[in-house]
């Protein structure tokens, strides 16, 4: 019989391709020139999307291929991919929620010890020699006992919190409404109340049109000179111009950013910074999360083709 096609929309790691090569054909979109005469060659085969949480499938993708069954997206967001152009064609999505919770909340929080304690600064004094001639490091700022604000408090806004609670810090997060889980922390009714409250603002909220620019000039400059921004969602969640702004006039004092728009490509304004931390979406970036992630996406396309439940369904 012949193998379910499958068009895979970025690059995996070799063990994922491995796995999916064997029991699919697998149609490399990602290295093909000219992309629409790619699709159009091996559209009508197509049953499945393997894609990445950051590149996802649009509603033009979608609707060129007819016998489209299932995308499976590599990653917790799915904010990439045209729900709407899925479900009218009838069309079954999955992602890769909780394998990946622990990584992407280790990453926020060691960006936020990192950053406030120089620590990337610091080791370029030690190996520049600078610690010989000029003497001791500057002074950095204490993260213990501080207000932390948590921006959605998901899976991942979850681990930050417990995290920040290890630290002893002052927790105080921002949901849709007060949860009875999150008893020990503070609940504050806006974005803008929590970054007042708070000396860092960490956000974890999903992407999509509903949480677009979340963060605007308002909570960002309620966070103020001696703040720290902290984002490990979707770029979009934050107004990435207003953000630069307050970050050029010292009107926030630093940000420690995962995500950005039009990645990877990045806004140059940021390279001249010397008050961000920059890291190249990788949060969920560890072998054992990759694999595991690696593993949701195939056993979701499996499932589909095999006629089982999906073991993570979004729709
Ligand atoms: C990426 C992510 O998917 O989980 C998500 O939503 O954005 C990330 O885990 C990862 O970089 C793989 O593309």
């Amino acid at each position: 019989m012949e193998k379910p096609h499958i068009l895979q929309i970025g690059p995996y790691p070799e063990w994922d391709v491995e796995r999916l090569e064997k029991q699919f054909e697998v149609h490399r979109y990602f290295e093909a020139q000219n992309k629409a005469a790619f699709v159009a060659e091996c559209a009508d085969k197509i049953r499945g999307i393997a894609t990445r949480g950051e590149l996802g499938a649009d509603k033009a993708l979608i609707e060129a291929l007819p016998n489209l069954e299932i995308i499976s997206v590599y990653g917790v967001g799915f904010d990439a991919v045209d729900l709407d152009a899925a479900k009218a064609a009838g069309v079954r999505v999955t992602n890769t929620p909780d394998v990946l919770t622990g990584d992407v909340a280790d990453l926020g929080v060691a960006m936020m010890l990192a950053a406030s304690r120089g620590i990337i600064g610091a080791q370029d004094w030690v190996r520049s020699g600078n610690w010989q001639t000029k003497g001791g490091f500057p002074l950095q700022t204490r993260v213990f006992g501080k207000r932390v604000g948590v921006l959605g408090l998901g899976r991942i806004g979850y681990e930050v919190a417990q995290r920040c609670a290890g630290f002893d810090m002052d927790v105080a997060y921002c949901d849709l409404e007060p949860r009875e889980f999150a008893k020990d922390w503070a609940f504050e009714p806006s974005a803008e109340t929590l970054a007042e409250r708070s000396d860092f603002l960490f956000v974890t909220l999903t992407g999509g049109p509903a949480n677009k620019h979340v963060v605007d000039q308002k909570v960002i400059e309620a966070l103020g000179p001696n703040g720290m921004l902290i984002n490990v969602s979707r770029a979009s969640n934050i107004d990435e111009s207003a953000l630069l702004d307050a970050l050029e006039k010292k009107a926030l004092g630093f940000a420690c950013l995962d995500v950005f728009e039009g990645e990877p490509a990045l806004n140059q304004r940021f390279v001249a910074l010397d008050n961000v931390l920059l890291q190249p979406h990788h949060a969920s970036g560890t072998v054992e999360t990759r694999k595991a992630m690696g593993k949701l996406v195939f056993d979701n396309l499996l499932a589909q083709f095999e006629g089982r439940p999906l073991p993570t369904p979004v729709i």
